[in-house]
């Protein structure tokens, strides 16, 4: 017998990486891994493999903005996860169309620079990103290095973590979340602050070369566990702990910054 299980579906927007490290093949892996049904709007097609970003071939905005018109058409999206949005005009259009209405849950990944150190978005994506964008998130979540980029300002302890999130609040964002995964201590400590305070995750640091799309999976993994009914709070280690699974599990496979393995097992809590 067929299942008949409704799964909510989790729409991501995002570039596309060749390799499945990061990008809509990451989403959709961790979408599905997690229990949702997975759907993406690509802006933009990279050159890449473990190794590095070659070079990018952005989508017109207003075929991006098609694409999400043609799924919130047709499907009750869940939650958006948004990635890399490489110029102000994507993030223009994207942000026209996206908001309360299109779906009740939005998490902004301000996807910068990739693993490799390649450009993702243009300063123009970045303004556009701040003004128009964060207003429309439920959940916005930089790591460090985007976090100090975004607020200008130096993070390199709690209290400059919290001035950042502080920040990126008054930018308009319902929560933030800094993680702080990459940074180079024994433990990743992630930072989230909303209007229910501010509140600390732990989880002792993987080192591993095999982290490529770690950011892109844990945005996604968040907002499937918010799709299925989690609070943020819930949420966060949940994903931390998918994340920490899908590294320990991975295969292994490019010569430079390897994926994880998404379906390391069935995580549908
Ligand atoms: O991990 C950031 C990221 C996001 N999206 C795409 C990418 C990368 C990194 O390479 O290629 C499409």
């Amino acid at each position: 017998m067929v299942s008949t299980t409704k799964q909510p579906v989790v729409m991501t927007i995002a570039g596309f990486d060749p390799s499945g490290g990061a990008g809509v093949l990451a989403d959709i892996k961790t979408i599905s891994a997690l229990g949702c049904y997975g759907v993406a709007a690509i802006t933009s097609l990279t050159v890449q493999n473990t190794q590095g970003v070659f070079a990018t071939h952005h989508h017109d905005p207003v075929i991006v903005r098609r694409q999400i018109e043609a799924l919130t058409d047709d499907f009750e999206i869940a939650a958006i996860k948004t990635g890399m949005l490489p110029t102000a005009e994507i993030v223009f259009e994207v942000a026209r169309i996206i908001g309360p209405k299109a779906a009740p849950i939005v998490i902004v990944d301000p996807v910068l620079t990739s693993t490799s150190g390649f450009d993702l978005c243009d300063e123009g994506a970045v303004n556009a990103l701040l003004r128009s964008l964060f207003p429309l998130a439920s959940v916005v979540t930089p790591n460090i290095a985007e976090a100090a980029r975004i607020t200008g300002l130096d993070i390199h302890n709690d209290a400059t973590m919290h001035s950042a999130a502080e920040v990126i609040l008054k930018m308009g964002a319902s929560a933030v979340l800094i993680t702080g995964g990459d940074a180079g201590s024994d433990s990743a400590t992630d930072f989230l602050l909303d209007e229910e305070g501010a509140s600390t995750f732990s989880a002792e640091r993987v080192t591993s070369t095999n982290t490529h799309g770690t950011g892109c999976t844990l945005a996604s993994a968040i907002a499937c566990l918010l799709a299925r009914g989690h609070s943020l709070r819930e949420a966060i280690p949940l994903a931390k702990q998918y994340i920490k699974e899908a590294i320990l599990s991975a295969p292994h496979l490019g010569h430079g910054h390897g994926p994880l393995n998404h379906f390391s097992r069935w995580f549908r809590r």
